[in-house]
């Protein structure tokens, strides 16, 4: 039924898919020859055919503002190429603690006041380890909730039981990233495996938490690692309710500092053939966007994206203005999602 398709969209709880309105199809069996032709096909046919399926999934067209906060920076065991937050590289960003507990409310708060409906905590962990410090986590995710916002976190893998105990705490979204393809993956990660990072995502899913995840383009890829990655995404079991898209920032200090920026139209493309994969899924064009044009920004959200991360910094580097950020949304007469908007 259409409208229940309409209410349905974007921020439900899900293990298994909404239910679509009419004339949009969900689908887990893409192929990646027809993965490719999409993401291939001429730019603009491309862009119209995932703007007139945006419009029928989401026909508000509102943007979903959302707030990142790194509750624990740097000093992380693995070896992700890209990851400034590493400690095997020198990035210059300082190992801290767990920040208290009142002090990530307070940013909450902030965020909130500024119109965020999600508020997103990471930390640059390997893995959830049991104790205090996850005790600590469960309790911003509990004073986040109270605040009225969406509770989301990064945490590195998880097991069953710390995605069962997140989501008794009232966390909305588990955000963890495929990254790139299984096959390039091994090119970028070492110290933790492709399978692992599947498991975490269908523990985060089977506890009835919202799947938050993505990758990041710029890595050296290739435009078949691409379409692979989107493939892995959209034949999950149910499509994650929020797909990350990520240019690569590159990080002086790390293995990837010298890759080329990404040409915005790539990043356009990457967009659209996610929005056709996974209609019903909320695309956030998430780091990056500092490096983006105006121009380059709206062509994004035409193509599908219809979240961004806002405030003057991601986990530890940096993003548009909030006021740059405002005058872009206003000048395009694209609203913010509200609070009310929020199941
Ligand atoms: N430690 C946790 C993990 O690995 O899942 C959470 C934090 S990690 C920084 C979250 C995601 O941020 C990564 O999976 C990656 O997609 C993205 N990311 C990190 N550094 C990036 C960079 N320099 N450019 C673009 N995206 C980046
Ligand atoms: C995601 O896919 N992108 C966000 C969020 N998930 C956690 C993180 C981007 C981080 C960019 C590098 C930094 O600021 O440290
Ligand atoms: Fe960075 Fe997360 Fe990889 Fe650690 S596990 S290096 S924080 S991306």
């Amino acid at each position: 039924m259409p409208t229940d398709g309409v209410l349905f969209h974007a921020h439900a709880h899900r293990q298994v898919d909404p239910s679509p309105p009419s004339g949009v199809t969900l689908r887990h069996d893409w192929a990646q020859d027809e993965v490719r032709a999409i993401h291939d096909s001429p730019l603009l046919e491309l862009v119209h055919r995932a703007h007139s399926l945006h419009r029928l999934g989401f026909p508000d067209g509102r943007v979903q503002l959302c707030s990142l906060l790194s509750v624990k920076s740097g000093g992380c065991s693995e070896d992700c190429s890209y990851c400034p937050q590493s400690a095997r590289f020198d990035t210059g960003v300082q190992p801290e603690r767990l920040l208290p507990v009142p002090q990530v409310l307070e940013e909450a708060k902030k965020a909130r006041a500024l119109g965020a409906t999600r508020f997103c905590m990471g930390a640059a962990w390997r893995e959830v380890k049991d104790g205090p410090q996850f005790e600590a986590v469960l309790e911003m995710v509990r004073g986040v909730r109270a605040l009225g916002l969406e509770a989301c976190c990064t945490l590195g893998m998880l097991s069953a039981e710390q995605a069962r105990r997140l989501k008794e705490a009232g966390l909305t979204a588990y955000n963890h990233n495929l990254d790139t393809s299984p096959d390039f993956y091994g090119e970028i990660i070492r110290t933790h495996a492709y399978r692992e990072r599947l498991e975490t995502i269908a523990h985060a899913r089977d506890a009835g938490i919202a799947v938050c995840a993505g990758g990041i383009i710029g890595m050296g890829e290739s435009v078949l690692d691409r379409c692979r990655m989107l493939l892995a995404l959209a034949n999950q079991p149910a499509h994650p309710e929020s797909v990350p898209i990520n240019a690569l920032v590159p990080i002086p200090g790390t293995p990837l500092e010298g890759r080329p920026k990404v040409e915005p139209l790539e990043l356009v493309r990457m967009i659209a053939t996610a929005r056709i994969l996974m209609p019903m899924s909320v695309v956030r064009l998430s780091a990056g966007r500092l490096a983006l044009s105006e121009e380059a920004q709206l062509l994004c959200l035409l193509a599908g994206a219809n979240s961004i991360f806002f405030g003057e910094r991601l986990l530890t580097t940096g993003n548009p203005s909030y006021q740059a950020d405002m005058a872009l949304l206003e000048k395009a007469g694209l609203r913010p999602l509200e609070p009310e908007g929020l199941r």
